[in-house]
């Protein structure tokens, strides 16, 4: 079993994957350095739903050139689900949720060090707290913000930020992970929601945002979806009603 699982979703990334998986299997030695843990060991998890391009193809030939990697494909696009079945396979005492167009090993490092050291259960990384920097565009910022906003108004979130990169013990999280209801975009933010408040310790840490490449999905186009997640999840879990 490795010590850490890395899962990251991936959605028609053909143009990037082989970049960045190679350059986080072969950084982790950085991370494995500056925690001062040489046997630190690890696997990176490539979830793949939908892609139209060949990014399963590379996928399954990443899987087969390092020993680390591994991946599997479902069905429609679909973020959440793709997280949540990495999450699930994941074997590792903690699991890193990376994001493909991100792959931050200083996340990776800073995160371990808590999570070693016992701090806290779960760190989410946060683009928008004290300390953070965010090179998105304007609107997309915006956007966090708003959504920031509604998930404290609807369910009293008191953190910054839901959707970024996590990272977690696994044990403990795995209940949590199966209480959830919500996929695609939203279900992130309900893992994060919901560990909150089984009174699980999440720790919000800033990071340094950085996209290798513009999103794909226009945000406009996410909108209606979101907003129909935020709207089941609060229903979810505040009245503890079927989705
Ligand atoms: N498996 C899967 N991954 C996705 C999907 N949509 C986005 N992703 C991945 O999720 C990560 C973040 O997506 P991105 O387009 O950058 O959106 P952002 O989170 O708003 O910045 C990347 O690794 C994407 O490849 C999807 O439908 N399925
Ligand atoms: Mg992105």
């Amino acid at each position: 079993m490795p010590d850490v699982s890395i899962v990251i979703p991936v959605y028609n990334e053909e143009g990037i994957l082989r970049e960045a998986v190679t350059e986080l299997v072969d950084g982790f030695e950085i991370v494995r350095n500056a925690l001062d843990a040489p046997d630190l060991t690890f696997e990176v998890i490539i979830a793949e739903n939908g892609s139209s391009d060949g990014t399963a193809a590379l996928a399954a030939h990443l899987a087969e050139e390092r020993t680390e990697v591994r991946t599997f494909s479902l069905g429609e696009p679909n973020y959440g689900k793709a997280l949540r079945r990495g999450i699930l396979e994941a074997t590792g005492t903690w699991v890193i949720c990376e994001e493909i167009d991100l792959c931050d090993l200083d996340f990776h490092r800073r995160a371990l060090e808590h999570l070693r050291h016992g701090d806290c259960d779960m760190v989410v990384g946060s683009k928008a707290m004290k300390g953070a920097s965010d090179e998105r565009p304007l609107f997309r910022r915006a956007a966090t913000r708003v959504i920031n906003g509604m998930l404290r108004v609807a369910l009293d979130f008191r953190g910054t930020d839901t959707h970024g990169l996590k990272a977690f013990h696994r044990q403990r999280l795995l209940p949590i992970v199966e209480q959830c209801v919500i996929d695609r975009d939203l279900f992130a933010s309900e893992l994060v929601i919901r560990a909150g408040l089984a009174k699980l310790h999440v720790m919000e840490i800033p990071i340094r945002l950085h996209e290798k490449r513009p999103p794909a999905i226009n945000l406009v186009k996410r909108v209606p979806n979101v907003l129909r997640g935020i709207a089941k999840m609060t229903y979810v879990i505040r009245f503890g009603g079927k989705p």
